[in-house]
């Protein structure tokens, strides 16, 4: 496409509910939008970076710092742009995964419209559903955790992903398994846990979990490979799969036998499909993380959790688990499934009074004249 003109929002938009983990409690998402503008089409990317740096080192403010001196001159100096060519054009800025992803999923969302082709479609979608899991947060009661576990079961989710950290892990965890003795259930360490700390985490294999995410610091191969060998739970990777490399690299360290897949972490649905194949070809299951997207968002991680691979239900909730007004049409769980979007593009747009409604600034940049 030309790039005509980019429009940078930021959004502000409260969660429904508290969402604590071993970073930090959640309350809103502070959220930057991408949107591309062209001759023939434009395209909506959403930035997955949080407003502080506890997730991985990026920012929503330093993404949008980046995304406007960095990234987008080196595209407004090209006359087209293709989103199969922006990994490439913009790799001489290193670092910044979330930063690119959202410009790449712009482009890439402004091509497919135009040419009438779903995204889901365009990556090689198998399912017109996916089965969805839900994150719950840490709770300082259990008998909380288990009543929010319930609802959450009561309105369908397929699986369930226990928060914890070093504190709050074997105990809960042994709640929940012990009152839904059959449900698949995982934790997430969001990376809390050091190889000295981690050796407790061997009681967990008293309770049939379906994996053990990112116990370990994120460039922590090694330690993940040691630990993998001393529990039976299978150990993900989340926040170490930073690309296809890393993803073949830390399979082929034995750090992980099952890969989360984000699109935004790794800079791009398209670095995203090459860590799925990988996978794919060498037998490990993979499934669709979650960064408490809005709609936009959640329609490229629902179209990527269509793909062959992605075996494991994902944490791609329904819209109503984060927000009571989301920016686009709401996903309403099914059957404990979303809908795989079927229109052109990421097949949702924003609704103009929802954007108003939740934009809190929001910035024109221009290609330089001559
Ligand atoms: O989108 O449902 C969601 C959130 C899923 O737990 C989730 N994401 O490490 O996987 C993860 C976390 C990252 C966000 S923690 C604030
Ligand atoms: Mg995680």
């Amino acid at each position: 496409m030309r790039l005509e003109a980019v429009e940078l929002l930021r959004l502000r938009l409260p969660l429904v509910a508290p969402f604590r983990t071993s970073l930090g409690t959640e309350t809103h998402r502070d959220v930057l939008l991408v949107h591309v503008i062209g001759p023939d089409a434009d395209g909506w990317g959403e930035c997955v970076a949080f407003a502080e740096p506890f997730y991985s080192s990026e920012y929503v403010g330093g993404a949008h710092d980046v995304i406007r001196e960095h990234l987008f001159p080196r595209l407004f100096a090209c006359d087209e742009v293709a989103a199969a060519d922006v990994v490439a054009l913009l790799g001489p800025v290193r670092g910044h995964p979330m930063a690119k992803a959202s410009v790449e999923m712009a482009i890439l969302d402004a091509e497919l419209r135009s040419s009438g082709t779903p995204l889901g479609a365009f990556l090689g979608a198998v399912r017109q559903e996916v089965d969805c899991g839900v994150s719950v947060g840490i709770h300082d009661d259990v008998g909380e955790l288990l009543a929010t576990v319930e609802s959450y079961l009561a309105e369908g989710y397929r699986r369930i992903k226990l928060k914890i950290e070093p504190g709050s892990d074997i105990e809960p965890v042994h709640a929940v398994r012990n009152r839904f003795t059959g449900i698949p259930l995982q934790v997430d360490a969001n990376a809390s846990y050091t190889r000295e700390s981690a050796g407790g985490l061997a009681a967990l294999d008293d309770f049939d979990l379906l994996l053990l995410e990112q116990p370990l610091a994120e460039e922590d191969l090694l330690g993940h490979a040691q630990l993998a060998k001393a529990v039976r739970t299978p150990i993900c990777l989340d926040e170490s799969i930073t690309s296809a490399r890393a993803a073949a690299d830390a399979i082929a360290l034995g750090a992980c036998s099952i890969v989360n897949i984000k699109a935004g972490r790794v800079g791009g649905l398209l670095e995203a499909r090459r860590i799925h194949d990988l996978c794919l070809a060498e037998g490990v299951p993979v499934w669709c993380g979650g960064m408490l997207e809005t709609g936009l968002g959640r329609a490229a991680n629902v179209a990527l959790a269509a793909l062959p691979g992605f075996t494991l239900p994902g944490d791609t909730s329904a819209s109503g688990r984060y927000y009571d007004a989301d920016i686009t049409d709401p996903f309403v769980l099914e059957g404990g499934r979303l809908p795989v979007p079927t229109g052109p593009g990421l097949g949702v747009t924003p609704l103009p009074e929802q954007l108003e409604r939740f934009t809190v600034g929001m910035e024109t940049l221009y290609p330089k004249l001559g």
